[in-house]
């Protein structure tokens, strides 16, 4: 079974402001000529198809234009595509039957009986007489069905369990086996990642079974293979960056795999970004006036988006250096998106006030903010943790 795993397109993602219609279309049509260059037996998306649970109407209508074009690379090719927490379960549904007789496969959510059991037939997608992938989108662990009395198992784990053993009843021929998951697998890498804003959930490797013989995964957009899984378990990442952190190439995989227990090959194949983030310097940071040097000395003519990461050792930046970013870039076929302030927190005098931005607080993690909140009032390890759980739990909320 030769496979396209890819994940994170984040369709519909905007940059400060900036569309990124051009940069997703562009994806999506090298997308398109690597299934027609490879010829795949089946595409997965393995969740966080759209940025947002309720995308522009135009953004809906340049996913379905792409999956239309890119199935036309290969008739016969299945499609594959699970909600991960960026997306509306009931959205990635809404049209699942229409798609299934095109052979796309929409999973958007965690199927139960009416008595709360799991009902695993619609995660189970045979690809032909070539394998099986066993389909889960992004699920909080409380919307799994309950775990039945006397099974000391997660409801997570439990599912993965289960529905692994269904396919295996199934596999008579001992075809390959891929399961798809949405989530950051403990020990993953997960530099640049903008979702780990609010502290992120990990999920041991081995709760996800052993029956499969690919997984992949999506969520972490830095492409791969997690550590301790044998060169199994794979994040494909997300296909163009979605911040200015993740500055690394990006890719989709093929991924080829005989037999059932035999070793998946990977190739990665890197998508060029024609629009891509840049940060000024590109290591490290400088007093302003020379990232705005920089940034005047910047190609003309090259598309990029633009951040400066700028040194500040007293706190404080000068007040119009916003506008005298952007007056350097006009002319320019560059972006610029903003200023990113550096301060050495170690050198602040533990007494004043910090400021702090508003887009600082965004990407700060909840420790952080805890420190800065509290600062003056020795939390212990206890209201600590107290305080965690209740933003946990916000953050949890909010997303359902
Ligand atoms: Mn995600």
């Amino acid at each position: 079974m030769k496979i396209l795993h890819t994940s994170d397109w984040h369709l519909g993602h905007k940059l400060y402001g900036y569309d990124r219609f051009d940069e997703q279309q562009s994806f999506l049509n090298q997308i398109a000529d690597i299934v027609k260059a490879h010829q795949p037996d089946v595409l997965l998306v393995s969740g966080d198809v759209f940025d947002t649970g309720n995308p522009a109407t135009e953004v809906q209508k340049m996913y379905v234009d792409a999956l239309l074009h890119i199935r036309a690379q290969k008739e016969d090719m299945s499609i594959v595509i699970t909600a991960g927490n960026h997306d509306s379960y009931s959205r990635i549904e809404v049209n699942r039957m229409l798609w299934k007789m095109a052979g796309v496969y929409m999973v958007g959510n965690v199927a139960h009986h009416a008595v709360r059991s799991a009902d695993y037939e619609p995660h189970v997608i045979r690809i032909g007489d070539k394998g099986f992938v066993a389909a889960v989108p992004f699920c909080y662990e409380q919307n799994f069905p309950q775990v039945p009395e006397g099974i000391a198992e997660s409801r997570q784990g439990h599912f993965f369990r289960k529905l692994l053993d269904v396919i295996d009843a199934q596999n008579h021929n001992g075809l390959p086996v891929v399961l798809m998951a949405h989530l950051a697998v403990t020990g993953c890498d997960i530099t640049g990642h903008r979702d780990n804003v609010g502290g992120m959930e990990y999920t041991p490797l081995d709760q996800l079974g052993t029956g499969y013989d690919y997984l992949a995964l999506g969520h972490i957009h830095r492409p791969q293979f997690v550590e301790g899984g044998d060169r199994k378990a794979r994040y494909s990442g997300a296909p163009v960056a979605v911040s200015f952190d993740e500055a690394y190439p990006h890719s989709v995989s093929i991924v080829e795999i005989d037999r059932h227990g035999e070793t998946p090959r990977c190739t990665p194949v890197e998508i060029i970004n024609p629009h891509p983030l840049v940060t000024l310097p590109v290591n490290g940071a400088l007093p302003f006036d020379e990232t705005l040097a920089l940034l005047r000395d910047f190609d003309a003519e090259k598309a990029a988006y633009i951040r400066l990461n700028v040194l500040s050792d007293n706190g404080y930046l000068p007040p119009d250096c916003t506008e005298r970013a952007l007056e350097a870039c006009r002319n320019k076929a560059c972006k610029f998106c903003y200023v990113n302030r550096i301060i050495d927190v170690e050198k602040e005098n533990e007494t004043a006030q910090p400021t702090v931005t508003i887009q600082e607080i965004k990407e700060m993690s909840d420790d952080k903010i805890i420190d800065i909140a509290f600062r003056h009032h020795g939390l212990n390890e206890e209201q600590r943790d107290m305080l965690r759980q209740v933003i946990q739990l916000v953050n949890t909320e909010d997303k359902i």
